[in-house]
Parts: structure tokens; sequence; C-alpha cells
């Protein structure tokens, strides 16, 4: 017997995963697709957005040109309790102590992203201020290093 619809448990919010962008990843699609690929940030926000809802999660994927709108949406995962973080912060991973510590400031898991590998190229891409805080890196499959991230984070939300 089913129970009226207003007696029925509702149902539970699904764990939440915050995507944030760092510089220039709103170009994505449009030049250098030798190294990033032909999908545009849209593109991955939707292979996310299907994806997730088969893992039963949430993704809330956004981007900034601005180091401090990383900082604060960091802030804002463990604000809202978001269950995980993948940050790709772009060229800031080379340069941003304010990530690390923003990183280490938060309980929330983050996951580091590239598209590319840094490490294959250019020395100053070795050094990963985000790589040092973060729970773990996935880098060099190209838009699919979002989609693994994904599945990462799906096992730390235990979903
Ligand atoms: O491989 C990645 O995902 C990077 O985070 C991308 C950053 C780079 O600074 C990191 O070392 C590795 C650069 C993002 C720039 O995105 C563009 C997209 C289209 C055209 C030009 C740049």
């Amino acid at each position: 017997m089913s129970l009226p619809p207003q007696s029925q448990p509702a149902a539970l919010p699904k764990p939440m995963v915050f995507v944030l962008n760092g510089p220039n990843l709103n170009l994505l699609g449009t030049r250098e697709p030798a190294i990033y690929g032909s999908d545009t940030l849209d593109d991955i926000a939707g292979r996310l957005e299907d994806r997730a809802r088969d893992l039963g999660l949430e993704v809330d994927v956004r981007q900034s040109n601005h180091e401090g709108h990383l900082v604060d949406w960091l802030h804002e995962a463990q604000a809202s309790e978001a269950a995980v973080v993948l940050l790709n912060a772009g060229a800031f991973t080379h340069t941003s102590i304010a990530l690390y510590d923003a990183i280490k400031a938060i309980r929330t898991p983050v996951i580091e992203v590239h598209l590319s590998n840094p490490h294959t190229r250019e020395t100053f891409r070795h050094r990963s201020y985000v790589g040092m805080a973060a729970k773990g890196t996935i880098a060099g499959f190209g838009a699919d290093s979002y989609l693994l991230a994904l599945e990462a984070a799906a096992k730390l939300a235990k979903v």
C-alpha cells in the first residue's frame, strides 16, 4: 500500500559538488585545442550535469578570472556543506598561496583538476600550490579529467 503524497518522506537532498574554474577557462574551445581540447566550459558543464544525475549528485559549475572569487567560493563550499569541490584554478594553480590557505582552511575535500598534464609542460607549471593542499589531483585527460574527478567525488560523498 502506498502512502498519500503528503505522508511520504521528503527526498533526501543530493550531495552538492562545486566545480570551480579559474582564469581564462571561459575561453575553452575557442583557442589552443591541441592543448585544451575543443569542448567549451558549457559543454563540460553539460557532461558533468548528466553524469551527476546518474551518480546521485548535484553540480554547481562556476568560472572566474579573479582569485578572490575562487577563495570566496571555497569558503562558501564549506559554509553551504558542499560534499566536494573540483578545482581547476588555471594559472593560479602555480602562484596562489591564497588558494593553498583557503583549501587548508576548509574541511570540504578539494580535488585538483587539469585538462592538460602540467608536469609535461613548462617548468613553471610543475609547482602546484593547489596540489599541495588538495586531497588528490586528476590531470591530463582533457575534459574527461572533470568526469574522472566527479567519479572520485562520488566515492568521497559515499553515494
Ligand atoms: O590544464 C589545465 O587545466 C590548466 O589548469 C589550464 C591553465 C594552465 O595555466 C594550467 O597550467 C593548466 C590555463 C587555462 C587557459 O585556458 C585557455 C583556454 C583556451 C584558450 C586559451 C587558454
